[in-house]
């Protein structure tokens, strides 16, 4: 199937894991172009309702997906978002998910909301992300990286710019 011939990374977890910091520094030490899909949704208000329960916009799938499509086929990009399997599988040479214990995780996030704690801290729990993962892409471009300390965020991103590289360079 077609991809992009430069990089596309999507970086995807559990609200709280650590996307967001490990998606910047990547972005800012490999040139790569730092996406986070909640500010581009927010920007474009690319919603479809609004969620009661969670106090919350309901993401516009396809209205996202489109926004992106152009910005994907150049390549070049690391895309930050909890979940993966709304985007097509063509887009990303490699999906990294995140994980954090679920004790961390709740420390992490017990100053939102409670009802979106639960979910959250249940939803790393199961596994949902990782199997969301699993499901929507090739296994072999699935990599799970543990998030729990400071030294895991180091471990992390350079093992994320190592890679990037390796790849940029193989593919020029
Ligand atoms: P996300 O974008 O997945 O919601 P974030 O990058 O905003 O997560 O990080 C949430 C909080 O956790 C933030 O205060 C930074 C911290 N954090 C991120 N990665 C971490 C790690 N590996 N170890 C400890 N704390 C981390």
């Amino acid at each position: 199937e077609m991809r992009p011939n430069r990089l596309c990374c999507c970086v995807s977890g559990t609200p709280g894991v650590g996307k967001t910091t490990l998606g910047k520094e990547v972005a800012q030490r490999t040139g790569l172009k730092y996406v986070n899909i909640g500010e581009l949704a927010e920007e474009g208000q690319l919603y479809d309702g609004f969620d009661e329960e969670y106090n919350c916009p309901v993401l516009d799938e396809d209205r996202v997906v489109d926004e992106l499509e152009e910005q994907m086929c150049e390549g070049g990009v690391i895309v930050d978002y909890h979940g993966c399997d709304l985007f097509p599988e063509r887009w990303f040479h490699i999906v990294f998910v995140l994980r954090t214990d679920n004790t961390q995780l709740y420390t992490r996030l017990e100053t939102g909301e409670t009802v979106k704690l639960q979910d959250n801290v249940q939803c790393e729990i199961f596994q949902t992300i990782l199997e969301e993962a699993l499901e929507a892409y090739q296994e072999e471009i699935v990599h799970q990286l543990p998030s729990n300390t400071p030294e895991d965020l180091e471990q992390n991103t350079e093992q994320m710019v190592q890679w990037a590289e390796q790849w940029i360079k193989e593919h020029n």
